[in-house]
């Protein structure tokens, strides 16, 4: 134990003993005993009649500790309720209601061999130069209509098929051209039949993702959570990354566990429970797994240049990497979110 810490335990171990101390004075079969009980007595004596039980103490802890278990520890959405709704079940119920809502299926097993191997498919250069330096120059003139969330990351939303979602964007004529022209250059319906093995019945969630640099600018980056490694949603589903710009090491690519989507635990209501549980008690998100305790399962960081793709499973373990010194531009991902083509009834728009 270093001198701080060992000087900070003692002033704890001092308050407790003078909290208990005060509270004995106000006994005089104690004060009888002890003649620093009568000191203390004669000093605080009058305040001492009107303070509740160890000066409030015990119903301060408790109170803290109640908020801690209720709510504390600023959890991901998916374990949101604190330690004491959850361990009454309170994420079974959540994922229930949605997944009952959104009626999800399970997906077939047709997937391509890299995505149902690794949990994700890379796809060099599935647009070329040309066309990917075309949709972000439309990119650019439309940034005026994106959906600030962060001070480092937004979003220029082309299309959401989800009532969840709403596009601020639906009637907007410049950025529904953008939207015809990414649907005209990328073919997602056989992208998507290609790698994941079945038929696309519902149209994707389509936006284009800014991440901003600010690694050189001493500022406050990568608030948004998904920097922790983390699956994504209740229920399985897939997303198409199209990288808008170079995606080196440095400049935030997309981390991905091999191999993890095999455990897909959230569709086991009882590892559901465990896992919200476990994250209050041992103070961390369905982790990533070491590789010491796992060897099978690395993580990969997915750099590619402008223009490549990544579809990925979500449920499988990923985290998106910080900008580095070095980086020198924003990363832009146009992303397609097939979530809504998990649910059983999806809305079917114009595929
Ligand atoms: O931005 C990234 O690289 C990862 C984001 C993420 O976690 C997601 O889209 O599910
Ligand atoms: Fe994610």
């Amino acid at each position: 134990m270093n001198i701080r810490a060992c000087c900070g335990s003692l002033g704890v171990v001092n308050a407790i003993v003078h909290t208990i101390s005060l509270e004995l004075s106000k006994y005089s079969a104690f004060r009888a005993i002890s003649p620093k009980l009568v000191e203390l007595y004669d000093l605080h004596g009058a305040q001492l009649r009107e303070q509740p039980f160890l000066g409030g103490a015990p119903s301060r802890v408790l109170k803290r500790s109640f908020f801690k278990l209720a709510w504390y520890r600023n959890p991901p959405k998916k374990f949101s309720g604190g330690l004491i709704l959850n361990v009454c079940g309170f994420q079974v119920l959540r994922s229930a209601i949605i997944n009952r809502r959104l009626r999800v299926t399970t997906p077939a097993g047709r997937a391509s061999d890299l995505l149902r191997s690794q949990g994700f498919e890379f796809l060099p250069q599935l647009i070329d130069h040309a066309t990917a330096k075309m949709i972000t120059n439309e990119y650019v003139k439309n940034l005026a209509h994106r959906t600030v969330y962060l001070s480092d990351f937004d979003e220029l939303i082309l299309h959401s098929p989800s009532k969840l979602i709403h596009n601020p964007n639906a009637n907007n004529y410049a950025v529904k051209a953008l939207c015809h022209l990414v649907e005209s250059s990328i073919d997602y319906s056989a992208i998507y039949q290609q790698v994941v093995g079945t038929r696309l019945r519902c149209k994707p969630y389509i936006s284009i993702l800014r991440h901003r640099n600010l690694s050189d600018v001493n500022a406050i980056a990568n608030l948004d959570g998904n920097t922790k490694p983390h699956s994504d949603v209740f229920f399985p589903s897939h997303k198409l990354f199209v990288y808008l710009c170079d995606i080196g090491r440095n400049d935030a690519p997309l981390n991905y566990w091999l191999g993890t989507h095999y455990w897909k635990t959230e569709c086991s209501r009882r590892s559901l429970w465990k896992e919200s549980v476990t994250h209050y008690l041992r103070r961390f998100v369905r982790s990533a797994p070491s590789s010491a305790e796992s060897p099978s399962f690395a993580s990969q960081a997915l750099i590619g240049h402008l223009g490549d793709a990544v579809l990925f499973d979500v449920s499988g373990i990923h985290c998106r990497g910080e900008h580095l010194p070095g980086s020198i531009s924003d990363r832009i991902v146009l992303l397609f979110d097939f979530r809504n083509e998990s649910a059983r009834r999806p809305v079917h728009d114009q595929v």
